[in-house]
């Protein structure tokens, strides 16, 4: 099935300057960017984005991470392109991610961790919306800003 998710190059990527070593990554899986944008969130946006985990021991320093520099969200469709990304990041902790993975090679520990891909439809979609506006989906369902 044709797919939309989320994901998200995180502070720490951004930061060493290695965003085109991932999106070549994702590229080369056979996926394509629709919509790409860099910001910085506040914090109350990251905790808006991370509420499902606002329970967890880690959500604070995990907010405070994400919104400590600009990150490079953006819109990858694909055949199961949701799964396709997860196995293509890899597991949440570097340490225990398989070889080949972006995160295996490019995160730095379990938090400042590269990237971020959605987990489910459903989060792909209110992940989607997070990120960018009504009016650009609504281009994008039109085809707008494929190539
Ligand atoms: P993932 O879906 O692989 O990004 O992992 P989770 O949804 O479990 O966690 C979301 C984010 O919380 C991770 F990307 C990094 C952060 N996190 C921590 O900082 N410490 C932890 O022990 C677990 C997750």
């Amino acid at each position: 099935m044709l797919e939309w998710s989320l994901l998200n190059i995180k502070p720490d990527a951004v930061a060493r300057n290695i965003i085109g070593q991932i999106i070549h990554r994702v590229e080369n899986a056979g996926y394509r960017i629709i919509a790409i944008d860099k910001v910085q969130l506040e914090r109350e946006e990251a905790e808006a984005f991370y509420d499902v985990h606002r329970d967890k021991p880690f959500f604070t320093k995990l907010c405070d991470y994400i919104s400590s520099g600009p990150c490079v969200p953006m819109v990858v469709e694909g055949e199961e392109v949701i799964q396709g990304l997860r196995d293509l990041i890899g597991a949440t902790d570097p340490a225990e991610a398989a070889p080949g993975t972006i995160r295996k090679d490019f995160a730095l520990n379990g938090t400042q961790n590269s990237v971020h891909a959605s987990d489910s439809s459903e989060r792909a979609a209110v992940e989607i919306n997070f990120f960018f506006s009504r009016h650009k989906l609504y281009l994008l369902t039109r085809n707008e800003y494929r190539g």
